[in-house]
């Protein structure tokens, strides 16, 4: 009664839900990640980045004395993630940008190494922000095909398909991909087989060519 008169004091019980309201705020409060959508560029605290070389690249093209030619430190292509689960677990997104340089290994595209998902279920997307390439699928008959991409193209990569991109441009290739948590990457299997097919550069043109 006596302290009613001022109107700015509290009562312990007013002070606590007060207190509890803060921190019910505070605790719901996830700083989101951003995307850039004229670089595809991920910004936040939780982004995870990886790079390839062409020295990391071994194997991975045709002709690998022409990729020994090159600058070994020559960046192939970067990955940026935001993994906001744990990696398999089930019923996740993860959320991602690749930024693919331009360039060749003798015909060859520059390209990414390309995977199947563990799970082989699982579907993805991608969505070109910039540049010119090529998203390469292989179904499970290893029938290859392409699709083209270019800037604001959606592509739908389905469950059992294995994919690589290949950067068929003069300036570099960025695109956002989103995918289930639980997908998982296997990359064995196309490092010991590979692809039927490679994106070739033959009389200036991009071409899928069959392996003999
Ligand atoms: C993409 C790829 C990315 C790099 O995020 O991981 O483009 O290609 P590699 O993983 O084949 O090196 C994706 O398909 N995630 O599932
Ligand atoms: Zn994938």
């Amino acid at each position: 009664m006596g302290h009613s008169s001022d109107s700015r004091s509290t009562s312990p019980i007013q002070r606590v839900e007060a207190d509890l309201e803060h921190k019910t705020v505070a605790s719901m409060l996830n700083t989101p990640i951003e995307v850039n959508l004229t670089t595809g560029e991920l910004s936040g605290d939780r982004i995870e980045s990886a790079a390839r070389t062409i020295a990391d690249l071994k194997g991975l093209f045709r002709d690998d004395p022409a990729r020994q030619a090159l600058d070994p430190n020559t960046l192939v292509y970067r990955v940026q993630a935001f993994l906001p689960v744990p990696e398999g677990e089930e019923g996740g997104m993860f959320w991602g940008t690749t930024f693919l340089s331009p360039g060749l290994v003798g015909d060859e595209y520059f390209m990414t190494k390309g995977h199947h998902h563990l799970q082989r279920s699982r579907a993805e997307f991608y969505l070109t922000i910039t540049g010119t390439g090529a998203l390469i699928l292989m179904d499970e008959k290893r029938h290859t095909t392409f699709e083209p991409m270019r800037p604001h193209t959606l592509h739908y990569i389905p469950g059992h398909t294995a994919h690589r991109v290949a950067n068929t441009g003069d300036s570099v290739l960025a695109f956002l991909a989103a995918w289930p948590s639980d997908a998982g990457h296997d990359y064995g299997t196309i490092a010991r087989v590979g692809f039927s097919a490679r994106l070739r550069k033959v009389g200036g043109i991009p071409t899928l060519v069959e392996e003999s």
